[in-house]
């Protein structure tokens, strides 16, 4: 498929910059919460993060024609779900990081317990946006509440709270890449699969487009996951050493596995994609940046370069 006409770049550029704009907007205080927790909030939210999530809901839905203002409200509702599972994650009971978006954790810069009120809060107010009777009103209640009911699954015990438990349980040494799989499906890869379905089903795709958006997401989600820890792998023997304790996808298949398998789920991803032929090109990109964010950015240990020659020739694009 041509690329030569498509600016990855400006397009991420130009839809992060409407997602900001949304969340500030979101998240101004029309309450009278503490100062402390609004700005703990704010902290945790603004100034910082791809909106990954976001930009993956505004680009399925465009692809079945809605307006971007339209998906919005969801758009923005999965972030502060994503910005809360940070900040939790984040806290000493579970990964214990000083460090979030190249600046102190919240619970670092504003203490733990307005942190965890802070991740309660966000969780919270996403449910505040997605049931605004104004959105209501825009798409019908049966809609809405199918909408809340889709990301509720996708949060919670079903799925990334779910596969955060499964994931304590783990016993180091006994650990396959099958189950490692099956746990980053639920604890990264669910919320990343709520985002691209929201779009296309507030797009009211047919029933066999939502199954390809579902299977091209579950994929983009199970690679964002193993990407980022060949990433994570070059920071722990920096900043975070208590890292070396948790089996990852990297350190339990190996580096080689490792980019065989990112490049096979990149191959899953743009073969969903096939049938929509160019107004399919910003989910094509997202997946290549996706797949391909590692290379030049091997872990220490293992050469790990997920070839793609057009991609390369194309340049880096920042996100
Ligand atoms: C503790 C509530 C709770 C949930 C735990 C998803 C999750 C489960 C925690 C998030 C922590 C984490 C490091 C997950 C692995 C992959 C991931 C989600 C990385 C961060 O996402 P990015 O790269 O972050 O989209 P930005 O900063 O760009 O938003």
């Amino acid at each position: 498929m041509a690329r030569d006409n498509f600016d990855m770049q400006r397009y991420l550029l130009n839809r992060k910059s409407f997602i900001d704009d949304a969340l500030v907007h979101y998240l101004k205080k029309d309450h009278h919460a503490t100062s402390v927790l609004h700005e703990a909030v704010c902290y945790s939210v603004l100034d910082g993060g791809k909106r990954f999530r976001p930009i993956l809901t505004l680009a399925v839905g465009e692809l079945f024609g809605v307006k971007r203002r339209v998906l919005l409200p969801f758009a923005c509702a999965i972030e502060l779900i994503h910005c809360y599972s940070l900040i939790h994650d984040d806290l000493p009971a579970l990964d214990n990081d000083d460090l979030r978006r190249g600046k102190p954790s919240c619970h670092k810069r504003f203490g733990e317990a307005i942190a965890l009120l802070a991740g309660d809060a966000l969780l919270t107010e996403s449910f505040f946006i997605m049931s605004d009777p104004r959105v209501a009103r825009l798409l019908g209640v049966p809609l809405v509440s199918k909408l809340i009911r889709e990301v509720s699954d996708a949060a919670g015990i079903r799925g990334m709270i779910g596969g955060q438990s499964t994931e304590l349980e783990l016993v180091k040494g006994k650990v396959t890449p099958a189950a490692l799989e099956g746990l980053d499906r639920l604890k990264t890869g669910a919320l990343i699969t709520t985002a691209a379905r929201v779009g296309a089903i507030i797009g009211e795709a047919a029933r066999k487009d939502l199954d390809r958006v579902t299977r091209y997401a579950q994929s983009l989600g199970l690679a964002f996951q193993i990407t980022d820890d060949i990433l994570d792998a070059r920071e722990v023997s920096d900043d975070k050493p208590n890292h070396t304790d948790i089996a990852n996808y990297l350190s339990v298949a190996g580096p080689a596995r490792t980019g065989e398998r990112v490049k096979n789920l990149l191959a899953e991803c743009l073969r969903e994609m096939q049938s929509y032929g160019s107004r399919a090109e910003p989910l094509r990109e997202i997946a290549r940046y996706v797949a391909l964010r590692t290379n030049g950015n091997a872990a220490g240990d293992g050469e790990i370069v997920i070839a793609d020659e057009q991609l390369l020739r194309a340049g880096p694009v920042a996100w």
